[in-house]
């Protein structure tokens, strides 16, 4: 199949899904086209399969907020028709399912006429904060509506999708994967974990774009309880803006020394004992899927779709949002027993790798393409 595929680009989870999504068919076989304003981070492998195409929008004195939506639409007609593109992924429903369909209505309108299908992936934020939004709900709702396929990566989202935003149309869940191959605890050699971490010391990882609903702060506050045990570190790892806040509470606690911001990275949870992601909310939390297929135990919020990731007590701890003291003791717990967190880590490991690797999860994609094309044909 010929896909294009439209994500935001930068740090998120989103993108983050459809990036591994394009790369994962295009070694399928299929080709690839990403259409985006900025080549996506993880887009970092060349392939004949996979061609990015940049969405240029014009700056004009006029324009107080330049029209990215209609660029993309622009673009994603464009290309389509170029290419002779099958069908539109576009991952995160605000503005690419509504881009989406005025690229499909472009197509449909031509003399030939082309039949240009989308599918709308919902991610989470794009349904439970910003389509929320009273400015943005009704045409969210209608472009998921309008959408010729749509899937959710969760049961979570899926319901609260058809709850709250009362959609008409069949959700899909297909739940986020992770390459099982390039995930795993193969890397670490015990020099790279000295880059962080005295020989005695554990390493804890935090790893987000610093949103207020990742609650950053939190992972600091559990910080401060579990040295009081266990020697350990905290590796902070994205930016945002939560990260001062973070900082700051950091040296007033005396703790910043322990506290290492690292940036944006991208992968280097193989170095690593435990991961926190104490979210308000999350539809699925994929780092902590990726933190799990490379052995790190997660320690997370109940919350949203985490409990279909992780199960608790088996495969990583969940908490209430806020509960530190018990996401701290669930922590030195694990610290202090290390046969316990090498059998939870291989758990993890196992759970990756039974229920959420892309070799299980692709095949769901190009099955639902195949339905999508079928219906609209
Ligand atoms: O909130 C974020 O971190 C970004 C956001 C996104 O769309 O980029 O993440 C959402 O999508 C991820 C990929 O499907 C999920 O793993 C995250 O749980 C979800 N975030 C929230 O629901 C808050």
């Amino acid at each position: 199949m010929k896909i294009g595929i439209t994500c935001y680009p930068t740090y998120g989870g989103s993108g983050v899904v459809a990036t591994e999504l394009g790369l994962e068919l295009a070694h399928r076989g299929h080709e690839v086209h990403f259409i985006s304003y900025a080549q996506p981070i993880r887009l970092t492998e060349l392939h004949a399969n996979i061609h990015y195409h940049e969405v240029d929008v014009s700056r004009y004195p006029l324009f107080d907020y330049p029209p990215y939506d209609l660029a993309l639409a622009t673009r994603m007609a464009e290309v389509s028709e170029l290419y002779g593109l099958d069908l539109l992924h576009v991952h995160y429903a605000i503005p690419h399912s509504v881009s989406a369909l005025l690229a499909r209505q472009m197509l449909a309108a031509k003399p030939k006429g082309q039949r240009l299908p989308f599918v709308t992936t919902l991610h989470g934020t794009d349904i439970t904060l910003v389509g929320l939004d009273r400015s943005y709900l009704p045409i969210t709702r209608f472009s998921i509506e309008q959408s010729d396929g749509v899937t959710a990566v969760s049961k979570y989202l899926q319901e609260r999708t058809r709850r709250e935003f009362d959609v008409r149309n069949n959700i899909q869940v297909i739940y986020n994967f992770v390459n099982c191959e390039t995930y795993s605890r193969n890397t670490a050699s015990p020099e790279q974990r000295l880059e962080y971490a005295h020989e005695d010391e554990r390493i804890l990882v935090h790893l987000s774009n610093f949103r207020p609903v990742k609650r950053v702060t939190d992972t600091i506050e559990i910080l401060e309880r579990v040295r009081k045990k266990v020697p350990a570190k905290l590796l902070l790892i994205g930016d945002g803006p939560d990260r001062s806040r973070a900082e700051w509470l950091a040296v007033q606690k005396g703790i910043h020394n322990d506290v290492i911001f690292l940036g944006k990275q991208d992968q280097v949870s193989e170095k690593l004992d435990i991961l926190l992601m104490p979210s308000e909310l999350e539809s699925f939390g994929l780092a902590a899927l990726e933190g799990m297929a490379c052995e790190v135990v997660p320690i997370a919020t109940r919350v949203g779709g985490v409990p279909e990731v992780i199960e608790h007590g088996k495969s990583g701890y969940l908490a209430d949002v806020g509960d530190v003291d018990t996401m701290a003791r669930y922590a030195i717990e694990l610290l202090t027993d290390s046969t316990h967190l090498r059998q939870m880590a291989k758990a993890c490991r196992g759970v990756a790798q039974s229920r959420f690797c892309a070799s299980k999860i692709i095949p769901q994609y190009e099955e639902f393409y195949r339905r999508t094309l079928e219906r609209s044909s």
